[in-house]
């Protein structure tokens, strides 16, 4: 189809639009991004990871980035849109920006679970796993937090195909989280940090949910945390709480940021952004670029944590 001239950044984007946003702004910022396709959802979408940052004949360092876990969390990929769109504008006019780009790379997926995106804009809004099928169940879809192999299924998961936390029949079950978790392991040795988006809580989670023990890093990972939750208060006041994810939030297995962390990635982190439950997952649209924007300060803190570190 035609390229979209005007791309909205405050806009909740159907999937068709993030889909041409993400082939054109590549083609567009060649000097800058390249993309690679990581693998294809159960029903087939391709899975496209962007890669931000001045090309280099050495191996930089890397941050990965992913939004869209869950379906009904819209505020999520718009904020990947968004963070892309800062840094290609900023880059050359922010110096942060500028010496982040240069010294790291940082991988952004902008839809991680694609398929259930599309189905909350057709079919159901509050939809928040996957769509694969599995013959002897009636029930679509598993929670692809709570699908990757960390602690699996063995606390705040659901063994039942039918619960919004279904753990899946396997770990990496959903071909979503496998072709995340090979990208992750193929690239492990760059990878210095994680970042994943959700909503809502006003959060900034980090390891562990799978159980009430502290990360080997706690005390830095904490440090860090709050240092980004004050950048993020900076702008408009928005208040987050930082700390584990067992005691912060609730003890949940198999999600994303645990196995990260036990991969190997240390600055390992889930933010759930605005808002604490006015409007919840329908936050109003009015809402995207505050929102997006005070969560700008919090990862470029983090980022350039990584950076020095
Ligand atoms: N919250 C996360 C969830 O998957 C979470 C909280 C973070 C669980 C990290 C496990 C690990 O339930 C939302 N809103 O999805
Ligand atoms: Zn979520």
């Amino acid at each position: 189809g035609p390229t979209p001239r005007a791309h909205s950044y405050t806009k909740y984007n159907s999937w068709d639009k993030v889909q041409s946003w993400i082939a054109s702004i590549a083609s567009s910022n060649a000097n800058l991004i390249s993309k690679q396709v990581i693998g294809n959802t159960y029903e087939g979408r391709p899975m496209t990871v962007l890669k931000l940052g001045k090309k280099s004949s050495s191996t930089k360092p890397a941050i990965f980035l992913d939004c869209g876990i869950h379906a009904r969390e819209w505020i999520s990929p718009a904020f990947c849109q968004w963070f892309v769109k800062e840094a290609l504008s900023t880059y050359g006019s922010d110096s942060q920006m500028t010496s982040l780009l240069n010294q790291m790379d940082v991988f952004v997926l902008p839809v991680f679970n694609i398929d259930g995106y599309d189905y909350t804009h057709k079919s159901n809004r509050m939809w928040r796993k996957t769509r694969s099928r599995k013959s002897g169940s009636s029930c679509t879809g598993a929670d692809p937090n709570r699908n990757f192999d960390a602690g699996w299924c063995s606390m705040g998961a659901s063994s039942n195909p039918c619960s919004d936390t279904f753990c899946g029949y396997t770990p990496e079950s959903e071909i979503e989280v496998k072709n995340v978790a090979d990208f992750i392991r193929r690239n492990k040795s760059i990878i210095k940090a994680y970042l994943t988006i959700h909503s809502y809580s006003q959060l900034l989670l980090f390891p562990y949910s799978y159980t009430y023990a502290l990360a080997a890093d706690h005390s830095e990972l904490m440090e860090v945390a709050e240092g980004a939750s004050s950048a993020l208060r900076s702008l408009y006041g928005t208040r987050y709480t930082s700390g584990p994810g067992a005691t912060t939030i609730y003890p949940a297995a198999g999600g994303s940021d645990d196995w990260a962390y036990d991969l190997g990635v240390k600055y390992s982190y889930t933010f759930e952004l605005r808002d604490t439950g006015r409007y919840g997952f329908l936050l109003p649209e009015s809402q995207i670029k505050p929102t997006c924007e005070e969560t700008m300060l919090a990862v470029k803190y983090i980022a350039a944590y990584v950076q020095k570190n």
